[in-house]
């Protein structure tokens, strides 16, 4: 069993898409055993994208991730992390396949609805940045 850590991102939480999100979850094997919402502070939110911090973007998308409320889960499968990449689509929502996260919902390259971690490593230290071992089921 593989751990991996999502979050509904604050264009999702604000657009009303928590519960989409977790319909195409609850609809895979996937299961949730840890879920919290938050808004995070700037300093946090560049913590989290610290291996973003020489990028372009790393401004923008820091300002974007702390400018409303996220709902942060940690989903356990077997090869999740592939897996629940495969579901969220493409970071750019015009390259996701049909029936993914992004290319049902997503309207912007940075406000694209979800983030996964996106290998064992990034997964433990985003997993423990969000919840102690006592807030997973
Ligand atoms: P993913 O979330 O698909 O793993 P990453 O890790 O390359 O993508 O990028 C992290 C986040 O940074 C993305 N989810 C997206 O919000 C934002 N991002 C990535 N590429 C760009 C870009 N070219 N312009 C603006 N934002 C971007």
């Amino acid at each position: 069993m593989e751990r991996t850590l999502s979050i509904i991102k604050p264009d999702g939480v604000g657009r009303g898409l928590i519960g989409e999100v977790i319909k195409k979850l609850e609809n895979s094997d996937i299961k949730i055993i840890a879920m919290k919402m938050l808004q995070m502070t700037k300093n946090q939110a560049k913590g989290f994208y610290a291996v973003h911090k020489e990028r372009p973007f790393f401004d923008s998308l820091t300002d974007f991730m702390t400018s409303g409320p996220v709902v942060v889960m940690v989903l356990e499968a077997e090869n999740v992390i592939t897996k629940y990449r495969e579901l969220m689509g493409a970071t750019n929502y015009k390259e996701a396949e049909e029936g993914t996260i992004r290319r049902d919902f997503a309207t912007d390259i940075e406000k694209n609805v979800v983030h996964g971690s996106d290998s064992q490593e990034s997964a433990s230290f985003e997993i423990g940045y969000f919840f102690n071992s006592f807030e997973i089921v």
